[in-house]
């Protein structure tokens, strides 16, 4: 990698911070630098669940020896920390969750008269793995039953989630064995909570085996819940074209951004400013147009919905703000920098907070209700209409941008590669079993300001490209590859090793697969879950050769995803230092016992190199056991694969600007 002494690994974004540095303009990459980690709590020693503390349990022999006042020792501290980790990411996917299920049942009663139900094949899909009568009914009816069952998921107090069984039988079997089968989503956060505090569960194990079945209740419950009503009401995702990195702005246009995770509001704004009133009015203030924009995971979701274009995952905030051209920015939950409102106080943006459970000092605030949804998106395309004449000439101004392919959800890939009537995994599957395909990685998580920034997703997309492996992304991590102009196939298709490319020429499908935002990895689970169910590789997650990659993570919420694709079969390596690296006892319990017990683990590994040789090492592993060929490097790609064009058809036909993508939304799913 020869990015290390960059603040970031992409262009643009290294242009915007060098500009800042000269006009004394603060960003998260000089913070990082100034305000290194607390090395104790880093490594987790650090206990502050009480006030005796907080303990930090350092020391040469902290492990035999170091005790809190309590007498917690550090692998129950460091446990506990973990299970807080989890807890807080699997709260946080899960709340999003539950007001996707509220505007499901608000629409379904006629309250929420802005949304509709889009995708009624979606609809009936859900209804019938929930056990929903759907057949004959009147489609709201369907759908509030939808929303009930699903609200069920939250407060259940015993049994399981509602979407235990889709996964494979055997997995659910590892899940019952060990006692990690999620009840309720709210309970297990609340049991996760009452554990860790002062003077309840001590015994590490203990503690980490709730953490698991705590994962769970995010990746088959609030993410897959999520994941599934945003279909529902939105459209399952196909492939759509459209653009990515600072580029994307206009100068003479009104640029509003969407940031933060919640797709409803980013919907409706869609929706208004297409509106000609709406932009015969940004005309009256000297625009030429309005430009929409997202940023982080709103703006996966609308990218893989509309095309709007993505300005590019969590460090590129701050750097959006300081391009001088965002007239106004609106952040609902989760990866807003708090940053951004006092920066864009030199500039002339509107950071604007819409949720009713997120404020940020200095900026404004315009509270979304789903009932007046319409309404409120106008007030706030208005409002940065009106903030266009006050844009200054300040700023650093990048022209840079990629095209992008996105939108590869379950039901797409499924049904490219075998049309609409004969939709299957089996050339995926043939694929990996010949070799042709060394495995799959899901890449996804965070950019981080502590490492060159998007740097390690680049590095690690070309490596496993290169090495025959099919990557699916998901949040942050897409964002790296898109801004890096990864995510066409003409761009990475030169880059990946000859089998890889062989299968997706074939198919018409980049290596890299965008398969949306966060609470989009629970569509990874499906994936493997179908894969299993196809034949001829493991019959059940575990055992796959798959693994989750987060390089660059920071935030709770990949903790989450990392211990629910442990708990789920998939061996998980992190960057990073590590967040349990003080206990040897409980590095010993994540990478060795859960694969013992579930097939999956947990590691965390700094070095980029050793992520990939643990990776490489984890899938050749994966193939002998399933006595799969041995993966051979550049042994394909002189023979050609006959499989079906219906997928390469229909990315032709996604290759349209994003202002037209509005027909190729309906679910052929
Ligand atoms: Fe946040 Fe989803 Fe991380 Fe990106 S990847 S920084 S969590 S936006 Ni989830
Ligand atoms: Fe210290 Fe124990 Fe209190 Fe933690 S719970 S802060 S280890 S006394």
């Amino acid at each position: 990698m020869d990015d290390k002494l960059k603040k970031s690994a992409n262009t643009s974004a290294e242009q915007i911070i060098e500009w800042g540095e000269a006009h004394s303009i603060e960003t998260c990459f000089e913070r990082a630098e100034k305000l290194k980690p607390c090395p104790i709590g880093e490594s987790g020693a650090c206990c502050r669940v009480c006030h005796m503390g907080p303990c930090r349990l350092i020391g040469k022999n902290a492990e035999e020896e170091a005790r809190g006042v309590c007498g917690a020792t550090l692998a129950t501290v460091v446990s506990r920390n973990f299970l807080r980790m989890i807890a807080a990411g699997t709260a946080a996917h899960s709340d999003h969750a539950r007001d996707m299920a509220m505007t499901l049942l608000s629409v379904a009663e006629g309250e929420a008269k802005d949304f509709k139900i889009t995708d009624v094949k979606k609809l009936y899909k859900v209804a019938d793995i929930l056990g929903i009568e759907f057949e004959g009914r009147p489609v709201n009816d369907v759908a509030k039953d939808v929303a009930l069952k699903f609200l069920e998921d939250f407060g259940r107090q015993k049994g399981e989630l509602n979407y235990v069984k889709r996964a494979p039988k055997k997995t659910q079997e590892r899940w019952k064995k060990y006692g990690i089968t999620p009840r309720g989503i709210d309970r297990e956060v609340v049991e996760a909570m009452h554990r860790t505090s002062i003077g309840v569960d001590h015994e590490p194990d203990h503690l980490l085996t709730h953490g698991l079945r705590t994962a769970l209740a995010d990746g088959w419950g609030g993410s897959m819940v999520s994941s599934d009503i945003t279909d529902i009401l939105f459209g399952t995702p196909k492939p759509v074209k459209a653009e990515a990195s600072f580029g994307i702005f206009k100068e003479d246009e009104v640029n509003l951004v969407v940031h933060g995770h919640e797709p409803t509001l980013a919907e409706i704004i869609v929706d208004v400013v297409s509106d000609p009133a709406i932009i015969e009015y940004a005309k009256s203030r000297g625009a030429n147009g309005i430009n929409l924009g997202g940023m982080c995971c709103t703006a996966n979701e609308i990218l893989m919905r509309h095309g709007i274009p993505t300005a590019g995952g969590f460090t590129n905030q701050e750097l959006g703000i300081m391009t001088g051209l965002i007239d106004a920015i609106t952040v609902d939950v989760q990866c807003i920098m708090p940053a951004i409102a006092e920066l864009s106080k030199k500039f002339h943006t509107k950071v604007i907070t819409t949720s009713k459970k997120a404020k940020i000092p200095g900026a404004l605030h315009v509270e979304y209700d789903e009932h007046y949804a319409r309404k409120t998106a106008e007030k706030i395309v208005r409002m940065a209409i009106d903030n266009f004449p006050n844009r200054k000439t300040q700023g650093s101004h990048i022209t840079d941008k990629f095209p992008v392919i996105a939108g590869f959800s379950q039901e797409y890939i499924e049904y490219m590669q075998g049309g609409r009537w004969r939709a299957s995994f089996r050339p995926l599957n043939d694929a990996i079993i010949s070799g042709r395909i060394r495995g799959v990685v899901g890449l996804a998580g965070c950019d981080n300001p502590r490492v060159p920034s998007t740097g390690l997703h680049r590095y690690l997309a070309t490596e496993l490209i290169k090495n025959d492996v099919l990557i699916v992304s998901t949040g942050c991590g897409s964002a790296a590859c898109g801004t890096a102009g990864y995510l066409t196939p003409e761009n990475a298709l030169e880059n990946a090793g000859p089998g890889l490319r062989e299968v997706c020429e074939a198919i018409g499908i980049p290596p890299i697969l965008h398969v949306g935002a966060c609470v989009d990895n629970s569509r990874i689970l499906t994936i493997v879950t179908a894969m299993a169910a196809e034949g001829g590789l493991s019959d059940e997650i575990g055992g796959m050769p798959a693994v989750g990659i987060a390089p660059e993570w920071m935030s709770e919420k990949a903790i989450a995803i990392g211990a629910y694709f442990a708990a789920s079969g998939v061996p998980c390596i992190f960057g990073g230092e590590s967040p349990v690296g003080a206990s040897k006892e409980v590095t010993k319990l994540l990478t060795e016992t859960w694969v013992e017990r579930f097939m999956g683990s947990f590691h965390f590994e700094p070095d980029p190199e050793k992520i990939l040789a643990l990776a490489f090492d984890y899938i050749d592993k994966a193939r002998e056991k399933l006595k799969l060929r041995k993966y051979e490097p550049g042994k394909f790609g002189a023979e050609r694969v006959l499989m079906d064009m219906a997928a390469r058809r229909e990315i032709e036909k996604a290759g349209v600007p994003h202002a037209g993508v509005g027909g190729i939304n309906e679910s052929e799913s």
